[in-house]
Formats: C-alpha cells, sequence, structure tokens
C-alpha cells in the first residue's frame, strides 16, 4: 500500500473527507487496517456508479421481444444431449460453480446459506443436498467433478469450516475450491461511502455477478482447466431441488455448441419474485424482478403470460464464453435499501427507513454480453423449489413440500408402497434424478438414512 498520505489525498480529491474524520481516535493496528480498505476502493467507479442513480432514465433502450423456450425433454435430441453429457463427465470436462456469497437477510439466517436445514427427514443442509448430488454423478461415471464455491468475506469462513466438520460431504476436499467475491461500499444519498464501525467501511457483497471476477483472480478459471474442465455448471445455492451438473443439460450446452445455456420453467405467477428472459434487440437477456415494469410483468397472450420463461439461476457456461467474460465487465444495479451505519456523531445507527445505494453485478448480464444463450426448459416441479423467505412462498416450508412431492412421485412411479401421510426423502446416494428405483429396492431402503420419512 502506498504512503497514507497519499491514500489521504486521494480520498480528498474524491470528496470523501469524512471518512477521515476519525483517525486519530484509531489505534496504530486498526488505522492501518483501515487505511488498507481506503486505498482498496475504486473512487472513481463508486462516483460513476453514484451518478447512475441520479438520473431515472429508462436503462433498457432498443426492442424487447419473449424469449420463448421448449421442454428439453421432448426435444427429439434429449436423449443424445444424455449422452454426450454422461460422456463429459466421465471425461472430467465438466465442472461445477456455486455462487454462495449471497446475505440470507429475507430468511433471517445470517450464516451461510447453505448450512441451512429445510428440515428434511434427514435434516441435511442445502450444501449436503448439493455435495450429495454431485458425489451420485462421481460414483456413477467414475470420475471426480471439480467444484467451485464463491463466498463472500462475510461468509467465507463459516462456509469452509463448515465443509470441513462434514469431512466434505465424502467428496475429496482437493477437488473443493472455496474463494470470496469482491465487495464493494453503500453510498448514502449524497454519494457519501458509509462506514460499519469506527475503522470499518460498510462493505457489501458487490452481486452474483461478481463471480466472473472471482473465478478469474483466483485462480480458479485456470485450476478448473488444469483437471481439463470445458464446461462448467453454474448454480445459486438456495434451491432445494438444484440437479447439479445435470448430464442432458451440459451435453445439450456442448451438442449444441452454445457459449452459455439456462434452465427455464413457466412462471408461477406474474408477481413470482424471478428474472424473466427476453430477447433485447435480438440478444439474450433476463430482467431481474426487481428491475420488470408492471406492464412487462403482467402483459397476457390469451391465458399465457407473454413473458413466462422464468430464470431459475441454473445456468452453464463454456470454457470460451468464462474467458470472454474475464474481461468484459458487466452492468451495474442500484438499489436503496436500509443500511445500518455508524457516524461519529450518531454513533451506530440501524434506520428505520432506506437510507443508502447499494450495488451489485448480477451474473446473468452475461448472456447479452455473450449473445449466445441455450433456453433449455424444464419442469417446475422437477427442478425449482427456492429457499428465500423464512415464511409463506419461496420457504423451508415449502420447498419441503415440493421435494416430498417429488420423491413421493418418484416411489410411486417404481412401484413402491408408500403412506400418504409421510414425507419421504430419497437420498442422492440411491438416486440423483428418479433413476434407479423398483419396489424391492425401495422397500429394502425403506427407513435407512438413503430413504427417510417423517409424518
Ligand atoms: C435469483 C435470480 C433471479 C431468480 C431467483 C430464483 C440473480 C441476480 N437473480 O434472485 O433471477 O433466478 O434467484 O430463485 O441471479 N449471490 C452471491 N453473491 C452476491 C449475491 C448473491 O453469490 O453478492 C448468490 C446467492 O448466494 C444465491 C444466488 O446468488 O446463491 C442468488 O441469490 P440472490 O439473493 O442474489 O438472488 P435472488 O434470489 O433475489
Amino acid at each position: 500500500m502506498p504512503h497514507s498520505l497519499s491514500v489521504h489525498q486521494n480520498i480528498l480529491n474524491h470528496n470523501q473527507n469524512h471518512l477521515l474524520d476519525n483517525l486519530c481516535r484509531l489505534s496504530l493496528d486498526q488505522k492501518n487496517d483501515y487505511e488498507q480498505e481506503l486505498f482498496e476502493l475504486d473512487l472513481v467507479l463508486l462516483e460513476e456508479l453514484f451518478s447512475q442513480t441520479q438520473n431515472t432514465a429508462a436503462s433498457t433502450e432498443g426492442e424487447i421481444t419473449p424469449l420463448d423456450f421448449e421442454l428439453a425433454l421432448e426435444n427429439p435430441k434429449y436423449s443424445q444431449w444424455l449422452q454426450k453429457g454422461e460422456e463429459l463427465i466421465a471425461q472430467g470436462a465438466v465442472g461445477a460453480f456455486l455462487v454462495a456469497g449471497g446475505q440470507g437477510s429475507r430468511l433471517g439466517f445470517d450464516g451461510p446459506k447453505g448450512i441451512y436445514s429445510i428440515d428434511l427427514p434427514s435434516q441435511k443442509s442445502l450444501f449436503q443436498l448439493q455435495a450429495e448430488r454431485l458425489l451420485n454423478l462421481e460414483k456413477r461415471y467414475g470420475r471426480p467433478i471439480p467444484w467451485c464455491i464463491m463466498t463472500s468475506p462475510l461468509n467465507h469462513q463459516a462456509t469452509v469450516d463448515f465443509f470441513e466438520n462434514h469431512n466434505f460431504f465424502g467428496l475429496n476436499p482437493g477437488l473443493v475450491k472455496f474463494f470470496p467475491q469482491s465487495m464493494i461500499p453503500a453510498l448514502d444519498v449524497n454519494g457519501k461511502i458509509l462506514r460499519s464501525g469506527p475503522a470499518n467501511l460498510a462493505l457489501v457483497p458487490d452481486g452474483n455477478g461478481g463471480c466472473f471476477r472471482a473465478l478469474a483472480q483466483s485462480g480458479a478459471l485456470d485450476w478448473f482447466s488444469s483437471f481439463g474442465v470445458e464446461y462448467v455448471f453454474l448454480n445459486s445455492v438456495d434451491n432445494a431441488l438444484v440437479k447439479v451438473c445435470d448430464p442432458a443439460f451440459m451435453g445439450a450446452l456442448a451438442l449444441e455448441d452454445s457459449l452459455s445455456a439456462s434452465k427455464v420453467v413457466s412462471k408461477a405467477n406474474a408477481q413470482e419474485k424471478v428474472g424473466i428472459f427476453a430477447y433485447h434487440n435480438g440478444n439474450p437477456m433476463v430482467i431481474e424482478y426487481s428491475d420488470l415494469d408492471t406492464q412487462m410483468r403482467e402483459a397476457t397472450q390469451g391465458d399465457k403470460l407473454v413473458y413466462d420463461g422464468a430464470n431459475i439461476a441454473v445456468h452453464a457456461f463454456s470454457m470460451k464464453a468464462l474467458r470472454q467474460l474475464e474481461a468484459h465487465p458487466l452492468p451495474w444495479h442500484n438499489a436503496f435499501k436500509k443500511v445500518d451505519f455508524w457516524d461519529p456523531q450518531q454513533g451506530f445507527v440501524k434506520p428505520e427507513a432506506p437510507n443508502a445505494w447499494k450495488f451489485e453485478q448480477f451474473l446473468f448480464d452475461a448472456f447479452p454480453l455473450l449473445g449466445q444463450m441455450l433456453a433449455y426448459g424444464v419442469l417446475r416441479n422437477s427442478e425449482f423449489a427456492p429457499v428465500k423467505n423464512a415464511t409463506g412462498d419461496d420457504s423451508p416450508a415449502s420447498a419441503r413440500k415440493l421435494l416430498g412431492q417429488l420423491h413421493r412421485q418418484w416411489l410411486q412411479e417404481a412401484g413402491g408402497q408408500i403412506n400418504d401421510a409421510l414425507l419421504y426423502e430419497i437420498a442422492p446416494e440411491l438416486s440423483y434424478g428418479g433413476e434407479n428405483l423398483n419396489a424391492e429396492k425401495i422397500a429394502a431402503a425403506m427407513g435407512q438414512s438413503i430413504l427417510s420419512f417423517s409424518g
């Protein structure tokens, strides 16, 4: 870090003088750590982001049209996609990338969301469900799958500790790589950087779109390449039904020679809090639920929503695409939120109303940059059980119910004898997607850890 005077001068040059008003009360260690945070600020970017908050002009000029999609299972090429994906996994050409740096504020849970249990009969966490689905594929195709997990500085150590304390759920620790995403400060209504304490800035994760930068800067992209990975599955942490590295999905990406792919489901209703897929001047894109205007959100054609294709945060990218994205900055989104802060006059403040601008990048803004995204339609009830809120929609209870319904369907289709009053949970060790089940296997497994149930 350069001499502290030049750090101070840079702060003053960008009218953030208030950040220096408490230096004399800091210990030498606090001052050094604080000045390191000041040094790492990109003050030019922050000024640009603040000026964006001041102009409310619509950010999406040009023509927006709906992006249609069909169920992959009904595509005549599905069996070829599946075979290709199985070959790719067996060759070690597939990697997994979990973006898990978000703050589970809506869930009211301050640990890493992946350690959260949705109270299944097994009490498994979201991390464990995903780890065991990977393990099923590794055992089925005879090849380990390198797994990158992006955290944030706020949940990094707790995430690493959780995996270590659970022996990586049977995975090879040498094939799981954790790295934190970058952080960015919140700005008050006047564009002043907020502090979270006398010697700390109010830094927040820079959005899941920070994943491409973090993948490159952490060396994880080269780490994937060192194993021969050519295609990377990318998913969010808070979907209890995510089919990690789904072979047919990865095979479709490869066989259709696309730079990227996304799973698409039909929206549950116009108000559902999901991004919707569309074309912008012919380029595939996602419009986030927070940026969607009422007219687009509610537009219907007959009994269907015009913008019906919902983003469930299940994506796949070729390594070629990820290398392209290494260099391409994504656009920034802003939101005016409540952000706890500290200042010398008021001390620590928990605002009652939104008081600050937060900035984040969305990973799906990569699609219009790449110009290529395969829309891969799937059934909601097989692939999407979000865990966002403490109660109601997209809650642990709704996700638990969706998983129970899906596993009950698998057991019934395989001829299992089941009790309608019970919630069944099939461990990924027994079946990844409902395959490999029959009446005998079910009877033998019933009540074991691989086929648990609760009343
Ligand atoms: C996400 C999607 C939304 C829809 C919805 C479905 C984005 C930007 N939005 O909305 O379109 O698919 O999920 O459930 O993807 N994360 C980070 N770092 C961050 C912020 C988030 O790693 O700084 C991760 C987070 O841990 C989670 C994923 O990104 O795994 C999505 O979380 P979110 O809360 O940002 O997005 P959400 O649920 O509002």
